[in-house]
């Protein structure tokens, strides 16, 4: 099934100089980049966010880490694309996380575990409408993928 997710690099990712190689992960495996900015993300959009956290233990700490400096979104679109990214991602928990992934690779624990991706294409949908303008996302055809999927 083709569709949409939304990825985040997180301020310790962007800090930390991994936006070029998380992005290559996702190009190279064939998604296509149908949207992408760089932001400050105001408290309030932290809040709708992570509005399902509310109330737990890290929830400040959580909205503190995000909002503290630049992230990077973007809109990836592709078969699959909301449940192969999380198995990029790898487990919330960095020393959980299979070697290969990009939390198994990059990250060390979950407070600062460099990527978020949408955990359902409903969470999906409900996020890219938060960070996303309609105007802001695009639909564009790419020659390789005569050579990435079967007729
Ligand atoms: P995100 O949403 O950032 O992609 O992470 P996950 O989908 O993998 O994990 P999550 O929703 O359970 O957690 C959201 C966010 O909260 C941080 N966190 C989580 C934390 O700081 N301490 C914790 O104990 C948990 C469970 C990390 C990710």
């Amino acid at each position: 099934m083709r569709e949409r997710t939304f990825v985040m690099v997180k301020p310790d990712g962007v800090q930390r100089g991994l936006v070029g190689d998380i992005v290559s992960r996702f190009e190279t495996r064939g998604f296509r980049i149908c949207g992408v900015k760089m932001m400050k993300i105001p408290r309030e959009l932290a809040e709708r966010h992570y509005e399902e956290h509310k109330g737990k233990p890290f929830y400040e700490a959580l909205l503190l880490y995000i909002t503290s400096d630049p992230v990077v979104c973007m809109v990836l679109d592709g078969e699959n694309v909301v449940a192969v990214v999380r198995t990029m991602m790898g487990k919330t928990n960095p020393q959980d996380a299979a070697p290969g992934t990009i939390r198994g690779d990059l990250a060390q624990v979950t407070g600062r575990n460099v990527i978020h991706g949408s955990d359902s294409s409903e969470s999906a949908k409900r996020e890219i409408n938060l960070f996303f303008n309609d105007y802001e996302l695009h639909n564009y055809e790419k020659p390789e993928e005569d050579w990435l999927f079967e007729k």
